[in-house]
Formats: C-alpha cells, sequence, structure tokens
C-alpha cells in the first residue's frame, strides 16, 4: 500500500478535526465547597449541626439589600437570618431548619447555595418583597467556538405565586450573563405565576438544568448572575455545581505550526523508508 505525504496529511486532520468537535472544555465550574461554615444563628439547630454562611466564595459576590431589614443589621429585623438572601449551606443543616421536599434535591452534593425566602419568613422582618442576587467570577471565555457554549447546573425549585400582600408577588428565579463587562443578558426566567406561559415553571426539588449560551462574536469573558425575586412567604431556589462549558478553538497559529511539524515529520519518515 503506498501512502503519499498528502494523503496521510489530509487523515490526520479528518482525525484531529472529529475529535475536536467531539472535545467540549470546562470553562467554570463551582461547587460552593470552599465556604467556612458556622453554627445557627435563628435557626434551633445544634451548633455542632454545621452549618450556613452568607459569605460566597472566593470572587463570588452576594446582594442581599433588596432584602427587607438585612441593611440594618438587627436580628430583630432581617427574619431568620441564616436565610436573608442567598446563603451556602449544608443540605444536612437546610433539611434540618425544614424538609417540604428540600431534602429531595439529591442532584445539589455537599453544600449548596440557597435563596429560601419561606424559611427566612419564619421570623419577624420588615416589610417588603424578598429579592436577593449573587455574582459569579468574571471567567474567560476567549476563542470558544460559535454554537457550543453551554451553562449547565443542579436546581431545587418550589414556586408559589400571588398570595401574599395586596397579591402582587411572583417568586421569580433569573439568571444574566454579562459579556466583556456589558449589560445584564437574562438568559433564565422562571416565573412561579401560571398565568405567564412559558416562563411559569413548576415545582421541580431536583432537576438537572441544561442551556445554550449566545455570547456575541469574539466576547472574551463573562460573568452569571443568580436572582431570586418578588418573593415573600413562598418556597425557594437552591443550586450546585454550575458549569460553563464550550469548545475552545486552538489559535491559527498552533494549528499551522503543528501542521508544518507533522509534514517535516513525514518527509523525514518516508525519506528513511526510500
Ligand atoms: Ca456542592
Ligand atoms: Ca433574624
Ligand atoms: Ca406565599
Amino acid at each position: 500500500m503506498k501512502f503519499t505525504i498528502r494523503a496521510l496529511a489530509l487523515a490526520l486532520a479528518a482525525t484531529l478535526g472529529l475529535m475536536n468537535s467531539a472535545r467540549a472544555d470546562i470553562l467554570f465550574s463551582e461547587d460552593f465547597e470552599s465556604v467556612t461554615l458556622e453554627p445557627a444563628v435563628n435557626e434551633a439547630i445544634p451548633a455542632t449541626t454545621l452549618g450556613w454562611t452568607d459569605t460566597p466564595p472566593v470572587g463570588w459576590t452576594v446582594d442581599d439589600s433588596g432584602v427587607p431589614g438585612v441593611l440594618s443589621g438587627d436580628d430583630a429585623r432581617d427574619g431568620r437570618s441564616e436565610w436573608a438572601g442567598w446563603s451556602f449551606a449544608s443540605k444536612t443543616f437546610w433539611t434540618t431548619a425544614d424538609t417540604q421536599q428540600r431534602e429531595t434535591f439529591a442532584l445539589g452534593e455537599g453544600v449548596v447555595a440557597i435563596a429560601d425566602p419561606d424559611e427566612w419568613d419564619d421570623q419577624a422582618h420588615d416589610a417588603g418583597l424578598f429579592n436577593a442576587f449573587m455574582t459569579s467570577p468574571t471567567f474567560s471565555i476567549a476563542n470558544t467556538a460559535a454554537g457550543t457554549l453551554n451553562l449547565s447546573f443542579a436546581s431545587s425549585w418550589r414556586d408559589e405565586c400571588c398570595d401574599d400582600g395586596d397579591g402582587s408577588n411572583n417568586q421569580t428565579a433569573l439568571i444574566y450573563a454579562s459579556y466583556d463587562g456589558g449589560a445584564d443578558v437574562e438568559v433564565l426566567h422562571w416565573s412561579s405565576d401560571a398565568a405567564d406561559g412559558a416562563l411559569f415553571h413548576n415545582d421541580n426539588p431536583n432537576e438537572a438544568v441544561s442551556l445554550a449560551l449566545n455570547p456575541p462574536a469574539g466576547t472574551q469573558s463573562m460573568s452569571l448572575k443568580f436572582g431570586l425575586t418578588e418573593a415573600a412567604n413562598d418556597w425557594w431556589w437552591a443550586v450546585d455545581n454550575v458549569k460553563v462549558e464550550g469548545r475552545v478553538v486552538p489559535e491559527p497559529s498552533t494549528f499551522v505550526l503543528g501542521g508544518v511539524a507533522l509534514i517535516g515529520l513525514f518527509g523525514i519518515a518516508r525519506r528513511r523508508r526510500a
């Protein structure tokens, strides 16, 4: 059988192309295990059961300023303090606080991120609705092939709408992406109001969520913001194992150099056989 350099190069290029198209690179992941857990403050949970914190993993920020009473710094005005905004808690601590299907979040492991206005509302707080956000670090998505960027995470969601105060509240889950530091782009919107059609997301306390992200061509970096808004004495949203994947295309110069090197090697091999 006679091989030419050209045939070998074409076969190699096809093989590399197939491998490349099947590969997904992990561009960002978060399991929330790096936080330092503390004992209960308002929950009747023994200090030996750790625990919770409102300090996120390094690089993340939380904005709980939209949770009534939090800015007062007064324990008597912020509801059950462990849940006054986004918290990071062991599943053991969370399900000791209460069950009501929280215990079914099997996809969440160890420490999970939790916005739980139901448990928050079990103690006195200033009037108003619960609006809480957390934002990821900025991470690179440079040279990601178009159409390959994907966000996945484990989710525990129970919805409740329109039964508190004047009836205007609608517990809502939101995820925004910010590309290259730009304005928030909504990538997920779950309403608790069945009248909202496609935006309505019914109870699913143990769900694997996967959704495509479509940044503008040439985007170098991004961050993600998770929001639980317009909530009162409703239910919760918890997330874990946040992951962004995409296929990173090698720089053209890398391909060219690799190709030149391979052709050179085949040339040497052919001359030795000859
Ligand atoms: Ca975890
Ligand atoms: Ca409190
Ligand atoms: Ca309610």
